[in-house]
């Protein structure tokens, strides 16, 4: 659907200042008076003192009323709300409002409102009038049709809220079925056989005085098709726009909404998505408001047949938008709950993975032997928000209600054969829901050939005392003895070797951070290990001999001397700063370390990040897929400009009848999320020539880092981003947090995920490391250890970035995923390209 088809304008509203019109006293006849002529010179200056006073008057009651009579001011109120009519049946000429069947039946909705309306005596006084706005089917409970409609009310500021409350007591109580039938009923020969109204004050933002366009469109949705917002994906929507698609899928279905792409201002008051479980805005009907780089899951199903989507911009910051695809299902078509009676099973939350409709129960019953005990697991479980005792959205189990967010593995037990789970969601706000797992168990033997954590969770026995926390409650990592590559902790923990004196408390105890060669209190430690008075730290002076006390140090200073740990400056002299290039602050006189810093960033991402491993769309810009014809994903790269990327040498070496050394037999795809699924930013680039180290040692896979140049510039856009290349000094101490990314297909082959994983990990003490890998680490290596998970957590794959966070928030390229299988194995740290020793090597290769 697009903006130029001929959707029409809903409510048009001339009046710009009608949200909130202010009345002034009327125009005085002053006016009038000064412009009459006066016929006699006499009379002219009676009449001119006349006006002076009438002025003079007219002043000090403006005054007067202006700090007196300000309770005078009034305002307008708009009010949405829908009507449902059981003496109706929809016509499919009420999906046009200019049809003579809309008209007829919105007139006498119109004058129904006006009767109810004039029952309540501040309803009645303030009363504008009302205009309908759609008509949907009835949800098959007694309503034929529901009306959609907009009140106007006019009322003195002071009476605001008595008039919200006055709307507020037209609803029939929230849950009673009682009175809903003819509580409303009027009698007039030619009213409407109302069942019920539901109305409330319109979301303030809508209402904004500078929207300028305000549209809406209609789509049935029973052939899927596209909604996007304007001038998506090639510019960003535009400015000060209020516009709504109104959903429609036939009687008995449901309306499916699936984002591909939102984007928007990070800040909801200014530019905001709302979607609705109706046709009209009605408050208490909103499914979700999002804004911003959103993470969750963004596939949405109405309760009955309709669904609102609205969008809502402001003057500045506009995005690229959005693009989702609409589609029915039949309602019947996911039926939930029913009696499980295996030993073991799953079930989830209605359209799991997507956001469960609103106002739906499901009750499942698990029931077992009784000699059995049974147990559920939510893999997942975000419920909305943890509301008022569960009031809302809410999963009961047998008698206990849980609700919001609950972390992974979340265990719950029956002390007998029987569970009952019944799920519910009320009328607004959804969320993805749970999935869960089911199981029966002997009490005496609850986790057979398992372990059991003190939470009840079952774990996989090569897990228990392996050094990480895999129960959620460290149940698994108590009372161990440890193995050889191992660290036993004060606490009776182990906890992998390199995990020792790195700076983080990795034991719980700091047992591992004790007994770490120290020099004095009082001492700074050079990075050549020896000791010297912290007072000379950062004075300018090279003390420990290796340049270490000046590298570190807050403010910069220009130093008589270079050293391997100091930044040098483009007019070749050194500064004492860590860290200082692309960090946002000029510290060389020339401010040759903030150029060329066009990199490490995240192009319209929100810098939200929330759990889960796999990585959202545009989260890792300057992740390359490296394809060779035929055969698809086999290794990873990073974007280093719009025409060089780099990987690892041993991806592009010859292995047999493979010809990988050829730039002709790779395929680079940039901006890519999904393998085999292509976005509007995803690029597809042939390789003009491959530039593998020289050195490169294919044994011990010394120098492991080869260049690629593209065969023509691509086009910089949100998902695809160079990384900052760090300079020679460039400092990644042990203990520093990084991600590893990739699809995680091996060169040797293997399963590829399809969506781009990432796993934490932190940088490892290169002596530690080299003391406990079998093979050789060089000085050209850098290891770093997975923080979490198991081996389906990480996937990292050859050639792809270690990426590193840098002080300024700019994404630094730390390492290239080299060998030792980055995270599969958990007590053996990874090895990657050191990049810092090939800074040079970059430079005069490719330029960048
Ligand atoms: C959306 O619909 C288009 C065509 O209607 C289809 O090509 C595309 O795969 C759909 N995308 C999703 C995410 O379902
Ligand atoms: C959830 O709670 C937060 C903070 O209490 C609030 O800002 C947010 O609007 C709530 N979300 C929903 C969907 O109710
Ligand atoms: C437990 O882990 C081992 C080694 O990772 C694996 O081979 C085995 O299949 C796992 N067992 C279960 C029950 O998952
Ligand atoms: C660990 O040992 C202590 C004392 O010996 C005991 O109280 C505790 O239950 C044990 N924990 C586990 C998980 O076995
Ligand atoms: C490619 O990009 C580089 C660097 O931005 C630029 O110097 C060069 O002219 C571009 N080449 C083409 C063919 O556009
Ligand atoms: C690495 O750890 C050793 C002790 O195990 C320590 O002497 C050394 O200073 C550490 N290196 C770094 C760079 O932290
Ligand atoms: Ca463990
Ligand atoms: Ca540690
Ligand atoms: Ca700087």
């Amino acid at each position: 659907m697009d903006l130029l088809d001929s959707g029409q304008k809903f409510s048009p509203r001339q009046d710009p200042d009608w949200d909130a019109a202010l009345e002034f006293l009327p125009a005085s006849d002053s006016k009038r008076l000064e412009k009459k002529p006066g016929r006699r010179k006499k009379l002219w200056i009676g009449v001119g003192l006349l006006l002076s006073a009438a002025a003079l008057s007219l002043i000090t009651g403006l005054l007067v009323w202006h700090f007196h009579l300000r309770s005078d001011v009034r305002a307008k109120r708009i009010y949405i709300g829908s009507m449902g009519i059981s003496d109706q049946r929809f016509l499919s000429s009420f999906e046009d409002p200019k049809s003579p069947e809309f008209v007829n039946l919105a007139s006498l909705v119109s004058q129904q409102l006006k009767l109810i309306y004039s029952k309540n005596s501040v309803l009645a006084k303030s009363f504008r009038g009302s205009s309908v706005q759609a008509f949907s089917e009835g949800d098959g409970g007694g309503d034929g049709v529901v009306a959609y409609y907009e009140s106007e009310f006019d009322v003195h500021v002071s009476q605001q809220a008595s008039l919200d409350e006055a709307i507020r007591s037209l609803e029939p109580p929230a849950g009673s079925q009682q009175g809903r039938h003819g509580r409303l009923l009027l009698k007039p020969a030619d009213a409407l056989s109302v069942t019920s109204v539901v109305s409330g004050a319109i979301d303030p933002r809508m209402t904004r005085n500078n929207l300028f366009v305000r549209k809406s469109f209609s789509s049935h949705v029973r052939e899927p098709g596209v909604v996007q917002s304007p001038g998506f994906p090639d510019s960003s929507y535009p400015p000060n726009v209020y516009l709504q698609w109104r959903l429609r899928a036939d009687p008995g279905h449901r309306v499916r909404l699936d984002f591909h792409t939102l984007i928007l201002e990070d800040d909801c008051e200014q530019d905001f998505v709302k979607i609705y479980d109706s046709l009209a805005p009605i408050e208490n009907k909103v499914l979700t408001e999002q804004c911003g780089y959103p993470h969750n899951s963004l596939s949405f199903m109405s309760s009955g047949n309709v669904m609102l989507l609205t969008l809502v911009t402001s003057d500045e910051k506009n995005f690229p938008g959005f693009r989702a695809n609409y589609s029915q299902i039949a309602a019947t078509e996911q039926k939930c709950g029913g009696t499980l009676s295996r030993d073991k099973g799953s079930f989830s939350s209605p359209f799991f993975p997507s956001n469960y409709p609103p106002k739906t129960t499901c009750v499942w019953k698990i029931e077992t032997t009784k000699e059995k005990f049974v147990k559920v697991q939510f893999s997942k479980f975000k419920l909305g928000n943890d509301s008022n005792q569960c009031s809302k959205d809410y999963v009961d189990i047998n008698g206990q209600r849980l609700c919001g967010s609950k972390p992974e593995s979340t265990v719950i037990t029956s002390r007998s054969n029987v569970m009952t789970i019944k799920f519910h969601s009320d009328s607004s706000y959804v969320d993805q829901g749970f999935t869960a797992e089911y199981e029966t168990f002997v009490p005496t033997n609850p986790c057979p050939g398992r372990f059991q954590c003190t939470n009840n969770l079952c774990i996989n026995t090569t897990l228990h005392c392996d050094g990480w926390n895999d129960c959620g409650d460290g149940s698994d990592e108590d009372n161990c003895t440890c193995e050889a590559s191992q660290m036993k902790c004060k606490n009776g923990r182990c906890k992998p070797k390199f995990w020792e004196c790195d700076g983080f408390d990795d034991c719980g105890d700091e047992t591992d951070e004790q007994n770490c060669v120290k020099c004095k209190p009082g001492e700074f430690s050079c990075r050549n290990k020896r000791c010297i008075p912290e007072k000379l730290k950062c004075d300018g002076r090279d003390d420990c001999s290796d340049g270490s006390d000046e590298s570190q140090c807050e403010k910069s200073l220009v130093l008589q001397t270079c050293s391997e740990f100091t930044f040098r400056c483009r007019n070749g002299r050194c500064i004492s700063k860590l860290n200082p290039e692309c960090d946002e602050e000029q510290d060389c006189e020339d401010g040759s370390d903030e150029d060329g810093c066009q990199c490490g960033t995240r192009p319209y991402r929100s810098s939200r990040i929330v759990g889960g491993q796999v990585s959202r769309e545009g989260e890792w810009p300057w992740q390359v897929s490296l394809h060779i014809r035929g055969t698809g994903h086999v290794c990873g790269a990073s974007v280093l400009s719009n025409r060089w990327l780099l990987t690892a040498a041993h991806c592009v070496q010859d292995n047999g009848p493979n010809k990988y050394s050829r730039a002709d037999q790779w395929e680079a795809l940039l901006g890519l999320h999904v393998q085999s699924l292509t976005s509007e930013w995803t690029v597809r680039r042939n390789v003009r020539q491959i530039i593998a180290h020289s050195e490169y040692n294919p044994l011990s896979y010394n120098n492991d880092i080869a260049l690629m140049e593209l065969d023509a510039n691509v086009t910089l856009n949100q998902n695809i981003w160079p990384i900052c290349l760090p300079s020679p000094t460039y400092d990644f101490p042990a203990g520093q947090d990084a991600w590893i990314t990739g699809w995680g297909a091996t060169r040797e082959g293997g399963l590829a995920a399809t969506i781009l994983q990432k796993a934490e990990v932190r940088i490892v003490n290169s002596t530690v490391c080299k003391s406990l890998m079998s093979e050789d680490v060089t000085d050209r290596m850098l290891c770093a250890g997975v923080l979490k998970g198991g081996v389906d957590a990480c996937q990292g794959d050859s050639g792809g970035p270690l990426s590193v966070t840098g002080p300024s928030g700019r994404v630094f390229l730390a390492g290239v995923v080299s060998w030792g299988d980055g995270c599969a194995r958990r007590n053996k740290p990874g090895v990657y390209t050191r990049v810092t020793k090939y800074r040079r090597w970059i430079k005069e290769n490719s330029g960048v």
